[in-house]
């Protein structure tokens, strides 16, 4: 279903003067607006007559999450204060968070790109919507809020936590989509289980699922617990919060809505833009945002994108799922590992819980891996042997996927601690 059969129908041609057009008068405004973009492009002997389209993009200097808390709180605003109508923040592990403004433009945009997401995942006014994404200065909740008030979906704004509550609410208002992270959402399936509530006792029948990396490996392990149709959304409070790029129901990668967030990939060490079909750190210019544009946002999430029209019939550019943040990345004697390689080698192999943690421990400046995963309780009961041929087993199969050699640690039934939002997947465990 596509609800916007214009903008997510455009021909590369008629995309690319689109996107032309809103670039110019974006940089129009960040110049005249923005002091740090006016200096930026100063320091690179540029002013806006210079940008003339998109094929000048990479004449523009790059954004980084360390501008933004340089900057904190309002440094990057592009409008006076009296017409953001609405804050976010995005808290980071270090320093300062990050704070965008939305001007009332800015918040029916949104509402309209968390539309095209919903109405392509086949969500409409007869769903009821249970948002269990955090509510507050995280984009998760209101974001998808108002989106699902667009489509004319009935919004149950829940917000994240109370498990057990949300199963009840779930069960008593007849929920028929489920909105909140895949760790949470695997969460929520083992509790339905210790409730005794199954899958067919609900009206359940779509998630939309997002706010972390999650592996394809992943959604059909959630779609077969929940007995639900698992879809991916994208998106980061810097561009807008969700609604960057969703999921259709060929999963052949994410659509980028292009005519507002213009996608590039870059390679992070030359930081050369990098053709289709390459992977590289994911950088977006956000060309209609009135509140806080950005010009070339190096997001740090590492993808490939396509130019081919789905099979959907939308013509938009295409994200494959997320790799991986580059802050998560883990290197073991010179290999790149993500948390998502080791969720789909486990997985794949269906022997264990979908609950796992990898712990880096760094000894003499060398790191080394151990995995954690959690497996049924019988088998700790069993007699020892099979416990040691499975660990085998599953250690070798994740060695042979990553190229590395790693610890396995099969551990009980929730040792490893549940999130309600984004999940941790790594811990760095210094041995120095
Ligand atoms: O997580 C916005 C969001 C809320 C998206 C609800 C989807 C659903 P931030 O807290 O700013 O915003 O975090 C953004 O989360 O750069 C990615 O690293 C990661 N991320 C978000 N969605 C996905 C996804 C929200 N579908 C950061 N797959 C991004 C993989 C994702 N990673």
């Amino acid at each position: 279903m596509i609800w916007d059969e214009t903008n997510e129908r455009l021909s590369r041609d008629e995309m690319d003067d689109l996107q032309s057009k809103k670039l110019v008068e974006m940089v129009e405004r960040a110049y005249h607006n923005v002091d740090f973009y006016r200096k930026k492009m100063h320091a690179l002997g540029i002013t806006p007559e210079d940008i003339h389209g998109i094929e000048d993009l990479d004449k523009l200097p790059f954004t980084s999450k360390q501008d933004l808390r340089d900057n904190y709180p309002y440094g990057l605003f592009a409008v006076p204060q009296n017409e953001i109508v609405r804050l976010h923040a995005s808290s980071g592990t270090t320093g300062h968070p990050i704070v965008v403004g939305y001007t009332r433009k800015d918040l029916s945009n949104w509402a309209e790109l968390v539309a095209r997401c919903l109405y392509s995942y086949g969500i409409g006014k007869d769903d009821f919507v249970q948002v269990a994404y955090g509510y507050g200065l995280f984009t998760g909740g209101i974001g998808m809020h108002y989106g699902v008030e667009k489509v004319g979906a009935t919004v149950i704004p829940i917000s994240g936590g109370n498990t057990k509550k949300q199963i009840q609410i779930m069960k008593d208002f007849g929920s028929t989509v489920l909105a909140c992270t895949p760790s949470y959402a695997l969460h929520l399936a083992d509790t339905m289980k210790e409730m005794g509530v199954k899958p067919e006792d609900l009206k359940l029948r779509v998630g939309v699922f997002g706010a972390e990396p999650w592996s394809e490996a992943m959604r059909l392990e959630i779609e077969k617990r929940l007995n639900i149709k698992a879809m991916d959304i994208y998106g980061l409070s810097e561009m807008t919060g969700p609604g960057v790029s969703f999921d259709c129901d060929i999963h052949n990668g994410l659509h980028v809505n292009e005519d507002h967030f213009l996608p590039e990939v870059i390679d992070k060490d030359s930081l050369e833009t990098l053709d289709y079909g390459m992977e590289g750190e994911l950088v977006f210019t956000s060309i209609q945002k009135e509140g806080i544009p950005l010009i070339r946002y190096r997001t740090g999430d590492l993808t490939v994108l396509h130019d081919e029209v789905c099979e959907c019939g939308r013509s938009l550019v295409r994200m494959e799922k997320c790799i991986g943040r580059t802050d998560d990345m883990i290197i073991i004697r010179g290999v790149n590992i993500f948390p998502t390689q080791v969720e789909s080698a486990l997985l794949e192999m269906g022997l264990t819980e979908p609950h796992y943690l990898l712990f880096v421990d760094s000894v003499d400046n060398l790191n080394h891996l151990e995995v954690w995963v959690e497996v049924d309780e019988s088998l700790f009961s069993d007699q020892i042997k099979k416990l040691q041929t499975m660990t085998e087993l599953i250690k070798k199969n994740i060695e042979d996927s990553l190229g590395i050699s790693i610890k396995l640690k099969l551990v009980e039934p929730n040792t490893i601690e549940r999130s309600q939002g984004k999940a941790k997947r790594v811990i760095h465990r210094n041995k120095d």
